[in-house]
């Protein structure tokens, strides 16, 4: 696996396939979308477009493959980090695999851009910078920087600068209001969530284990936003787990992940586990961590 930020190996290929992971965001969608116009093709996506990656494709107004035919030819996976990110894609039987990713990177094939990029908009806005961007362009990369590091939380100085040249006279929010659209049912969960939380702290941090029929992942961003320092949130079939930037350095979660969930240091998320009972054991699991062996847990 070669590591290179460099345009030529992609602009050798002969009428490549240029594919997001399924379920596709911000930054899969916008990445896509501007190495495929690079390219002289339009991008490949599978029918599970994630709703800010939809509401992105709107915005961009590209038409897109839903199956591309891949045997024999060149495909630039791009925001793909594992062979189950692609599930509808036959890789095995493609001439050449070249990904574009940000993430440790499991697949076969030459890489461009590696981990220390903050996302895969950022990678192919250094990749294709010399030639400029069009306006719809800088807004499809704009969104992914924006989305994948967090809403700009994650971002180091170097993204920012990347960024304002994108954004120029516009602002996050102008690109929020592109992408970020929360169905009623994502609000109702994300309030519910705070509703029912029971709160626990240790050592001035704040835990917060809530319960929601769906929407896990933002129910427990929304418990971070509020000021939780941990949020463990849980339905019928998934738990997600978050520590907020307090925490970033001490706590990595995949090291206190049980059997069954998986992600990054900061946020992981669960399946098939009896949800209520391991959502408890990692919030305890946390707690007792945070508590050094010194500090007393309370319930408040
Ligand atoms: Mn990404």
């Amino acid at each position: 696996m070669v590591h290179l930020l460099d345009n030529s190996i992609l602009l050798k290929l002969k009428d490549p396939v240029v594919v997001g992971h399924t379920h596709a965001d911000p930054d899969a969608v916008g990445s896509a979308y501007v190495v495929a116009r690079r390219l002289n093709t339009i991008p490949s996506f599978d029918g599970s477009l994630s709703r800010e990656g939809r509401s992105l494709i709107r915005f961009l107004d590209t038409e897109y493959e839903l199956s591309p035919h891949v045997e024999g030819r060149d495909v630039i996976l791009v925001d793909v980090s594992s062979r189950e990110m692609v599930p509808s894609i036959d890789i095995e039987k493609a001439r050449k695999v070249i990904v574009i990713d940000h993430h440790k990177n499991k697949i076969n094939g030459i890489l461009i851009g590696g981990e220390n990029f903050s996302s895969s908009a950022e990678i192919v806005y250094r990749l294709f910078e010399r030639g400029g961007f069009s306006p719809k362009e800088k807004i499809a990369l704009a969104a992914g920087i924006i989305y994948d590091t967090f809403f700009l939380k994650n971002a180091k100085g170097e993204t920012l600068s990347i960024l304002s040249k994108l954004l120029e006279d516009k602002t996050p929010s102008y690109i929020l209001s592109i992408i970020g659209k929360e169905p009623l049912s994502e609000k109702i969960a994300r309030l519910k969530a705070l509703k029912r939380g029971e709160i626990w702290s240790v050592n001035d941090y704040v835990a917060v284990l809530s319960h929601v029929g769906s929407y896990e992942g933002s129910s427990a961003s929304a418990l971070i936003e509020m000021g939780a320092d941990v949020a463990v949130v849980y339905s019928s079939k998934l738990i997600s787990a978050r520590v907020g930037p307090s925490l970033h350095r001490k706590v990595d979660l995949t090291t206190l992940a049980p059997k069954g969930c998986g992600g990054h240091p900061h946020a992981i998320g669960c399946k098939n586990v009896n949800t209520r009972r391991v959502a408890r054991m990692i919030l305890e699991s946390i707690l007792s961590l945070l508590s050094e062996g010194r500090y007393v847990i309370r319930r408040h």
